[in-house]
This record gives structure tokens, sequence and C-alpha cells, in this order.
């Protein structure tokens, strides 16, 4: 490994981070892996097209000596927001990586473009499987549910990709790895309502997803099969992470409750946009992240909650 890599992965680690470089041969693994699976028809057409698709495994123009693929893991928290509905105050959970996804990765793009410069490099995001060159990174490891961990972290990270020219001669590139402890647990499996972790396949079957169908665009309504009383988040499921034994250390750790009067639950029931709603309202969206495309979903995922009426 060269001196450079190390010291970036001290530097990351004093702050609280973990991250892993590997050489740039590894896009065309990517791609080949999500290329292969879609090839065999492993993938739901409509999962593919609306959560697939945007991957890009071309590197950036305006990186012409593009050597590396650098992933930074970074812990992140659940939320509480409440709701005052008819009197009643419930509060729903708003699971790790939603808040502030879109700052946490701008402060690592700054702080690795910050360290990197006086070396004479540079990183550039790229629009990549961040779970899968987690795992193959050597950094995590996938759980039964599909989701990744990561020792010290859980699966309560968020993976943050970037294209660099800094030189990596030698990585720590492996096979896709399942926790020991999956081996003789099936907690997920039999927690998830929907039948998306399934004994006959590791790969998840998205399309039964509770959050394929609550992170959906608003034309989507909830189809029929989905019984109202599986949802338990805002946006998002926790059932397959919140009884997984590896979370265990992790779970009572929340960030950044807001909570909402009747008026307010009522206007975000209504579908307010952002222009209708009170600047106080508007700003507790902003600091929970919902302020831009999960606001349009709020009536939808809301209603299961609470009746509009
Ligand atoms: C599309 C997508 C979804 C879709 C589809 C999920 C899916 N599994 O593909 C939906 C909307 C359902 C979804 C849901 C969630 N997602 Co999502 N999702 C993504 C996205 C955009 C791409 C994921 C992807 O590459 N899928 C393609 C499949 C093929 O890749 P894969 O899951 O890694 O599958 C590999 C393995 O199955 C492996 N494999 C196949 N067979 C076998 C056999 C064995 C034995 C082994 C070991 C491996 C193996 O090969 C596959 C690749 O070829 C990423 C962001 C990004 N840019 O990468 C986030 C991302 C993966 N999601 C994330 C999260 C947090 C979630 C949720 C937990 C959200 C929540 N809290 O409510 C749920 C979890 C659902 C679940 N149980 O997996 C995080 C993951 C963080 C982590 N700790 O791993 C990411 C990175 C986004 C983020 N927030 O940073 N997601
Ligand atoms: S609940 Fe059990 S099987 Fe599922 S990811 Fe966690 S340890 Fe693995
Ligand atoms: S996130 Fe929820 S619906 Fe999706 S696999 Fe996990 S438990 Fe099942």
């Amino acid at each position: 490994m060269n001196s450079e890599i190390k010291k970036l992965y001290r530097m990351l680690e004093a702050q609280g981070f973990k991250g892993r470089v590997v050489t740039i041969q590894r896009l065309k693994d990517l791609q080949e892996e999500i290329e292969g699976c879609h090839n065999q028809g492993l993938f739901d057409e409509t999962v593919y097209r609306e959560g697939l698709s945007f991957f890009s495994f071309r590197p950036p123009d305006d990186l012409p000596t593009v050597a590396s693929l650098i992933v930074v893991a970074v812990p992140r928290p659940q939320t509480k927001v409440s709701f005052t509905w008819k009197g009643k105050e419930r509060s729903l959970v708003l699971p790790p990586t939603y808040m502030g996804a879109i700052e946490v990765s701008k402060r690592i793009k700054g702080l690795l473009a910050e360290w990197l410069a006086p070396h004479g490099f540079r990183v550039a995001p790229g629009r990549l499987p961040r779970k899968l060159l987690t795992v193959r990174s050597g950094l995590a490891a996938y759980g039964r549910n599909n989701i990744s961990y990561i020792p010290g972290m859980g699966s309560f990270y968020q993976p943050i990709v970037f294209f660099s020219d800094l030189p990596c001669h030698r990585d720590t590139w492996q096979e896709p790895l399942v926790m020991d402890r999956c081996q003789d647990c099936l907690i997920c499996l039999k927690k998830c309502p929907t039948g998306a972790i399934t004994p006959e396949r590791f790969l998840l079957r998205a399309e039964k997803c509770l959050v394929f169908h609550n992170e959906r665009s608003p034309d989507h309504p909830f189809p029929e099969w989905i019984d109202p009383s599986w949802h338990n988040c805002l946006v998002g499921c926790m059932l397959c992470q919140r009884h997984c034994p590896e979370n265990k250390p992790f779970l009572n750790w929340f960030e950044g409750n807001e909570a909402f009067s009747h008026l307010e639950t009522a206007l975000l029931l209504n579908g307010a946009t952002a222009d209708q709603l009170p600047d106080v309202t508007r700003r507790k969206l902003e600091r929970l992240g919902l302020l831009d495309f999960l606001l349009e979903l709020l009536p939808r995922n809301l209603s299961v909650f609470f009746r509009s009426q």
C-alpha cells in the first residue's frame, strides 16, 4: 500500500470514518457484476429502470489521469420525527442516511479534496454501486438482508464514493462476502413482512421491499398487497435492521428530533408545496433533509399513519 493511502486511512479514522482505496481496474468488475445480474434477468425491470439505470461506469472527463476509486464510510444515526394529529403525538423514524445525506457527501468531498491537494491529487464524485464497492473493497460485508455492515458501525453508515487520480498499486479487493453471523440466523428474513428477503436466493426481491414503494414518486399509490400495518417509518423501513443482532450497539442512536403540530401535519398530509408552508415548517423540513424530493412523498407516506380528514 502506498504511504499516502496509509496516511489517508489514518486521517479518516481520526475523524471517526473508515476508507478504502482500490485501483481503477475494479470499475470493470463493478460494471460486469451489475450488467451480469441485469442480463440474467435477476432485477425486476421497474426497479432497474428507477433505481439502478443511473449508474455510470465512465470515469469523469475532468479527471483524465484517473487511477483509483475511494470509498468513505460515515457513521449515521436514526432521526425521530413526531407529528401531532387529533390531539395525539406519534413519533416516526427516519432511518440512518436520509437526514443530511447530501451535506455529508459534500463534507467528505471537501475533506478529501483538501487533504489530497497538497499531494497533487483530486477527487470527483461517481454514480456507482456504492454498497457493492464498499463490500468488494474489503470495508464491509453483506447481511442476509442485503444491507452492508462495517465492524464498529453496523449497518448505520453512509458510503460515499469518488473517482481519484491518487495512485493505487495494491488493494484489498475481495469476492462479495456475507457476515459469519448470518450463517445461523434468519431474523431479518422472518421480520421482513413483504417476503423481499427470501431463502431461495441471496439477492433481495427489491420490488417487494417497502422502501422501493415508499421512495417511489407520488403518482404511485401503495399497492393493495401491502398491509398498511407493515409501514414503520416516515420513509424507508427499519424492520430488517432493527432486529439484527449486529446492530444492537447502535439502535438507540438518534439525532435531530423535529416535531410538527396538528396544523403542520394537516398541511403535509394535504400535499402543501414548499412555498405554501410557513417558514418555521420549511426550516424543520430543511433540517430533516425532507424538503427536496421527499416532501412530495409525505401525503402518501403519512396517510398510512394519519388520515387527512
Ligand atoms: C437501488 C437501491 C435501493 C433499492 C433496491 C435495493 C437493492 N438491494 O438493490 C431499494 C429502494 C429497495 C433500496 C432499499 C434500501 N436501501 Co438502498 N440503495 C439503492 C442504490 C441506489 C443501489 C443499490 C444497488 O446497487 N443495487 C443493486 C444490487 C444488485 O446490488 P447489491 O444489493 O449490492 O447486490 C449484490 C449482492 O446481492 C451480491 N450477491 C448476489 N448473490 C450473492 C450471494 C452471496 C452469498 C453474497 C455474499 C453476495 C451476493 O451481488 C449483488 C451485486 O451483483 C444504493 C445507492 C448506490 N448508489 O449504490 C442504495 C443503498 C445501497 N441503499 C441503502 C439503504 C440504507 C437502503 C435501506 C436500508 C433504506 C432504509 N433504511 O429504509 C433499504 C434496504 C433494503 C434492503 N434490505 O436491501 C444504503 C446502504 C447502506 C448500507 N449500510 O449498506 C445505500 C448505499 C444508499 C445510502 N443511503 O447511502 N435501495
Ligand atoms: S438479522 Fe441475522 S441474518 Fe439478518 S443480517 Fe442480521 S445477522 Fe444476518
Ligand atoms: S427494508 Fe423492510 S421491506 Fe425491505 S427488506 Fe428490509 S424489512 Fe423487508
